[in-house]
């Protein structure tokens, strides 16, 4: 899609679908974490392959910073290099959200993630629109699912699609053995371990697993890719 001043100049034909969102021709997933509700950072992971998967690209949305830095500086840590860029926001004060705006620039985005996390309350505070946001519950944390529909919001060079919070997500479309290709910290050794087509779980002269000794690899991320992996392996094992 190519559009201009908010006006669909152009459509063209679909170039990538993502399942989760239920969006084609994305150009970037903006996935949304917060301190509250808790990130789930399995989940995260999961997004940012299947954002991958479909060829967009993926940044990392800490939103709240009001209220405490510690999941940002967690996201720095392990996430650096595994997404293209990473934020802090907040959609109550307005800080960093004009770093992310001009990311943001000239892309498709989709926001993603949890539930409560404020995906809604920053593309208020973006586009200045007034869309229902979501009260915390007190009891679980973790908030009702306000948003229901994907809306496309657009002002200059911004085009946005809010998409409705979720707890769980099935990396339908993902093989095993492609799994390792949509972590982008692995690129500089994928396909060059020991044995050809390493899975970087059990096998010997594992380059991966070197890295997360020597501290190249996020350890979290890595034993969160091992998860992923035996749950793909487990859903093939019941496809075929
Ligand atoms: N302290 C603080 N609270 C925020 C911030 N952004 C959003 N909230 C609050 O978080 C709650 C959830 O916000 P929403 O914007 O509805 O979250 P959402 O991700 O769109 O939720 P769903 O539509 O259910 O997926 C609301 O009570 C907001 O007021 C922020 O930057 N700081
Ligand atoms: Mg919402
Ligand atoms: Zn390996």
């Amino acid at each position: 899609m190519v559009f201009d001043n908010g006006v669909i100049e152009k459509v063209e034909p679909r170039s990538s679908y993502y399942p989760r969102t239920n969006v084609a021709n994305v150009t970037l997933i903006n996935i949304v974490i917060a301190p509250l509700p808790e990130p789930d950072y399995l989940l995260v992971d999961k997004l940012i392959a299947e954002a991958y998967a479909g060829g967009a690209k993926v940044t990392l949305t800490v939103n709240k910073a009001d209220t405490g830095l510690s999941v940002f500086n967690y996201c720095k840590e392990n996430y650096s290099n595994a997404v293209d860029a990473i934020f802090s926001v907040s959609a109550e004060t307005g800080e960093g959200i004009d770093e992310l705006v001009s990311y943001l620039n000239g892309n498709f985005t989709a926001f993603a993630g949890q539930s409560a996390v404020g995906k809604t309350s920053l593309i208020n505070r973006i586009f200045g629109t007034d869309k229902a946001v979501n009260s915390l519950s007190e009891k679980t944390l973790r908030g009702r699912h306000t948003t229901t529909s994907r809306e496309i919001h657009f002002a200059d060079g911004l085009a946005v699609i809010d998409t409705p919070g979720f707890s769980s997500l099935e990396l339908t479309g993902v093989k095993s053995d492609e799994l390792d290709k949509l972590y982008k910290e692995f690129t500089p050794y994928v396909g060059k371990c020991y044995y050809i087509g390493c899975s970087h779980t059990a096998e010997p002269d594992c380059l991966i697993k070197d890295a997360v000794s020597s501290g190249g690899i996020s350890s979290d991320r890595y034993s969160r890719y091992l998860s992923i992996y035996k749950e793909i392996k487990e859903n093939e094992k019941h496809r075929y």
